[in-house]
């Protein structure tokens, strides 16, 4: 089986577990792009009825809108039913790295905003420690002064050997701006955080950072594709 194969079947599991009148959360990703898929066709096929979507992303948003989704947002719906979304990594206690694909702001909040939360991977996602893989771990921030956020964000994980460099995107080198019109910083460890909570608060508590792809005790199930078949983690 491909690994989109394997994205393929996760993303339908948990699309198993969407009621007619949920609000929920519409991922972002590669994985995610599967479940709303899913989503618009049980819905074209009259099997699923007043879903109301919360698109985590404007692609998402675009992707759900093409395929009649009816969508709304956090304004409008404040306590989400149900979120499904992929994750680059995930750890034995269910905490995730997000946001390889930009969206990491508005995914933690319409997922912070749910009652359950349902994650969907390939099992090449599985890691024992976050930020160990020598992958990304994503940080959103402000534009202003981008360089002496990253320098602090660096310094901040110096004994961890990490790196932080600034997000680009096309030949020219431009920094990637998100869907709120910030940057994003990727941190590269060369070893696992350790203490992924001590972690996550001294990033926020930098002035010019905006958010981080670290989502801690926010996943409710995760739903694993492998070759041997399908796992479900619940929390
Ligand atoms: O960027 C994101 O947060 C995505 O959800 C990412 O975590 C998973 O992307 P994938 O499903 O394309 O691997």
């Amino acid at each position: 089986l491909t690994q989109d194969e394997l994205k393929k079947i996760a993303a339908y599991k948990a699309v198993e577990y969407v009621e007619s009148g949920m609000v929920l959360g519409l991922g972002t990703g590669s994985t995610a792009k599967h479940a709303v898929d899913r989503i618009g066709e049980l819905l074209r096929q009259g099997k699923l009825h007043n879903i109301v979507g919360i698109p985590t992303s404007t692609k998402t948003h675009e992707q759900a809108l093409a395929l009649g989704i009816p969508l709304s947002d956090l304004d409008t719906h404040p306590h989400v039913d149900l979120a499904i979304d992929g994750a680059d990594e995930v750890d034995p206690f269910l905490n995730l790295v997000k946001g390889r694909g930009g969206s990491l702001l508005r995914e933690k909040m319409v997922e912070g905003a749910c009652r359950k939360f349902i994650v969907i991977v390939d099992e090449s996602k599985l890691v024992k420690h976050l930020g160990g893989s020598g992958l990304a771990m994503p940080v959103e921030i402000v534009p202003y002064c981008w360089k002496f956020t990253a320098q602090r964000l660096q310094r901040l994980f110096k004994e961890s050997g990490c790196v932080a460099k600034l997000r680009t995107s096309g030949e020219n080198g431009e920094p990637s701006v998100t869907d709120n019109r910030n940057y994003v910083v990727d941190l590269y460890f060369n070893k696992d955080i350790g203490d992924l909570k001590a972690a996550s608060d001294e990033i926020l508590r930098l002035p010019g950072v905006v958010e981080h792809g670290m989502f801690l005790d926010m996943a409710t199930t995760v739903i694993v594709a492998g070759e041997l078949g399908i796992t479900v983690k619940n929390k």
